[in-house]
């Protein structure tokens, strides 16, 4: 198997993000956009294929959960299939032509290491935050972002698995995100968020019910991602609004993005529908990785068509 069907330690990230950026000095940046609770760095990097003036921006981040170990496996696999293929590829090629794209590989490196430490560690998901009142550990960082934040599908006990944080954006790997997004709305037009698993393509809100005023557009544009999948790969996803798809919940990034005015905001879940599930093995990797670029090149493309 090549580098990317496999799954990499939070090392082989970081010399992968070093690697990249050396090789491609003209093409990638490494931008340091903050740091984690225990210190690590939160690179993104930044593919930029020409310098046209007005260029526009797509943002995908992943390894939000530590447990999705697929999602930083996605991560690298999109970077590595722009790099290779521009100006082979026809979507990725006009996605990449018009569009500055952020990639942030892993959110949460303190907790994606820990997964990798023990296997009784493996089911990790938030952060690893010391709370100041117990002793329990860890923030679930799509519970901490600044909408609806406390209210619903979250917790205020940090002993459980959907715990938002003593207040909004309390973690640092929040923080970074946050204030990276906030000084370039004015530039980027589409934000994913990648997870797993269930096969899902989410768009916004999940923290209320009301439809986003730009619904039709964003089910739409969900709905030609499913169906391609369908038909290339055989594979079924379902989609729609967060809340009445998946489950209502606060504090995650898709809706707060969108509510900074990023109005094309999605969370994709990847494989599987549960078979495996976060123990997705390295063997998959290709199948489940291809049908997410597919779909970030359907909505990718279908923004430059709408904006
Ligand atoms: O619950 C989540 O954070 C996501 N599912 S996961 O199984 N990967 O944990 C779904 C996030 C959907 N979007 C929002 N809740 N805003
Ligand atoms: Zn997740």
């Amino acid at each position: 198997s090549t580098f990317y069907e496999r799954y990499h330690t939070l090392e082989e990230i970081y010399d992968w993000i070093n690697r990249t950026a050396q090789d491609n000095p003209r093409t990638v940046k490494a931008i340091l956009i903050g740091s984690s609770y225990e210190k690590r760095p939160l690179y993104v990097l930044k593919l930029s294929f020409n310098d046209r003036p007005n260029r526009k921006a797509m943002w995908i981040d992943c390894g939000i959960h530590a447990r999705e170990w697929i999602s930083p496996a996605f991560c690298l696999w999109f970077v590595h299939h722009s790099l290779s293929f521009y100006q082979q590829n026809t979507e990725i090629t006009r996605i990449l032509d018009s569009m500055d794209v952020y990639v942030l590989p892993v959110m949460n490196p303190d907790g994606y290491k820990y997964t990798w430490t023990a296997i009784k560690r493996r089911w990790w998901r938030k952060n690893r935050s010391i709370s100041n009142s117990g002793f329990c550990v860890g923030v679930d960082l799509n519970r901490n972002f600044d909408v609806d934040w406390g209210i619903k599908g979250s917790s205020q006990n940090p002993c459980e698995e959907i715990n938002c944080g003593p207040f909004p954006e309390s973690e640092p790997e929040t923080q970074a995100v946050a204030n990276f997004l906030r000084r370039h709305k004015n530039i980027v037009q589409l934000y994913i968020t990648i997870h797993s698993y269930s096969q899902m393509l989410i768009f916004p809100y999940s923290y209320t019910f009301d439809q986003a005023e730009n619904h039709n557009d964003l089910l739409e544009m969900v709905q030609e991602a499913a169906q391609r999948i369908k038909r290339h790969y055989r594979n079924t996803y379902t989609y729609g609004p967060g809340a009445a798809t998946l489950y209502p919940s606060s504090g995650g990034s898709d809706d707060w993005a969108h509510k900074l005015g990023i109005k094309y905001s999605f969370t994709f879940e990847l494989q599987d529908r549960g078979e495996y599930g976060f123990l997705l093995p390295p063997s998959h990797i290709s199948g489940a990785c291809n049908e997410a670029l597919l779909a970030v090149k359907t909505v990718g493309v279908k923004v430059l068509e709408k904006a």
